[in-house]
């Protein structure tokens, strides 16, 4: 059970799948640490992920090097990785591409990851048929992460939430919000809007940020947001050098059609760092990071998250349920 905020736990109505880890990097056939953050996608007859994996180049002691790895599973819990990563950009400008998250939009399987450059972290976008061969169609300018399309475009438009970094602007330190973008050809993207402020999430106090592609309900766009809270005072947690964050998952409910809006929120986090595998013998312990949600009979959400970035966990919980905890709108609109 998580000691750091006995205030919050996971609510009854999720349920950790008991599979759990169902995604670690004893299952991949090359150089693998941690398998953690990743897209996932359930086609007519199987499911497929797109994770993260970080591995220490053969020899050396450090985690030195991340790719792409690609595994497909009959019901989305027993995964099979395929025997090469799919995915792995490294040049003189770029040192790695992670945390993909996949959207289907008419059709077209999209990505969206982060790029770390030499200057400065690129959110991006790309779009692939196969797993393999990846068209980057647009990159923004530095800082901005955790990009996650929307399943269908909205007035024309299609449309994605994301995490820009203002430090800055922003007195210097971490304060991060999610925002959303509009474009009319995925290349292009503007119509910026705030969409949810750190300040509103009562159990952030660091920043927040897009989770797993909204899923659409007849109340609103269901999203998991992840949240994260620092305290200065909290021991090093994991075997990361100096790891004393806190990161769980939040949900919100935001307007079908304008989903700038928030129409309610869950007051408390609704995935908690519990379970052993999220809080003890991790590379950094208490991260709860979803990246990929499927719809699964009963109207179920299947929830992908990383968990102590480490290895890949699910959780289920009604989509009703879900959308019943979204009861308050936290955000005053501005004029
Ligand atoms: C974020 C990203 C994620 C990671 C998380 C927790 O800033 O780097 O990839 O899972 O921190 O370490």
């Amino acid at each position: 059970m998580s000691t750091l905020f006995p205030e919050y736990r996971t609510p009854p109505c999720i349920t950790r799948h008991p599979a759990n880890p169902v995604l670690t990097a004893s299952q991949v056939p090359y150089p693998s640490s941690l398998v953690f953050n990743a897209g996932v996608l359930k086609q007519t007859d199987r499911y497929v992920m797109v994770f993260r994996n970080d591995y220490k180049p053969k020899g050396q002691p450090e985690l030195k090097g991340t790719n792409l790895g690609l595994a497909f599973s009959p019901d989305g819990i027993a995964w099979t990785v395929e025997p090469e990563p799919c995915w792995a950009l490294r040049d003189h400008e770029i040192s790695r591409a992670y945390d993909p998250r996949l959207t289907v939009i008419e059709n077209e399987i999209y990505m969206c990851f982060a790029l770390d450059t030499a200057h400065g972290v690129r959110g991006g976008i790309a779009r692939t048929t196969d797993f393999h061969d990846f068209e980057i169609l647009s990159l923004s300018v530095p800082d901005n992460r955790n990009m996650v399309l929307f399943p269908e475009k909205i007035d024309g438009m299609y449309v994605r939430l994301e995490r820009p970094f203002p430090v800055y602007s922003r007195g210097g330190r971490e304060l991060f919000d999610v925002w959303i973008s509009r474009s009319p050809d995925l290349v292009y993207w503007g119509d910026s809007e705030l969409v949810l402020g750190v300040e509103h999430v009562p159990f952030a106090n660091n920043k927040i940020g897009p989770a797993a592609p909204p899923i659409r309900t007849e109340d609103g766009w269901l999203t998991l947001f992840h949240a994260v809270h620092v305290d200065p005072t909290r021991g090093k947690n994991g075997w990361e050098d100096s790891w004393t964050k806190w990161y769980a998952a939040g949900v919100m409910l935001l307007d079908l059609d304008n989903p700038a809006i928030v129409k309610g929120m869950s007051t408390s986090p609704v995935l908690v760092p519990e379970a052993r595998c999220e809080t003890t013998g991790g590379y950094r312990n208490n991260v709860i990071f979803p990246t990929g949600v499927t719809i699964e009979n009963g109207g179920v959400l299947r929830m992908y998250y990383g968990a102590a970035d480490t290895v890949m966990c699910v959780a289920e919980a009604s989509i009703q349920e879900l959308v019943g905890l979204c009861t308050e709108s936290p955000v005053p609109r501005h004029a």
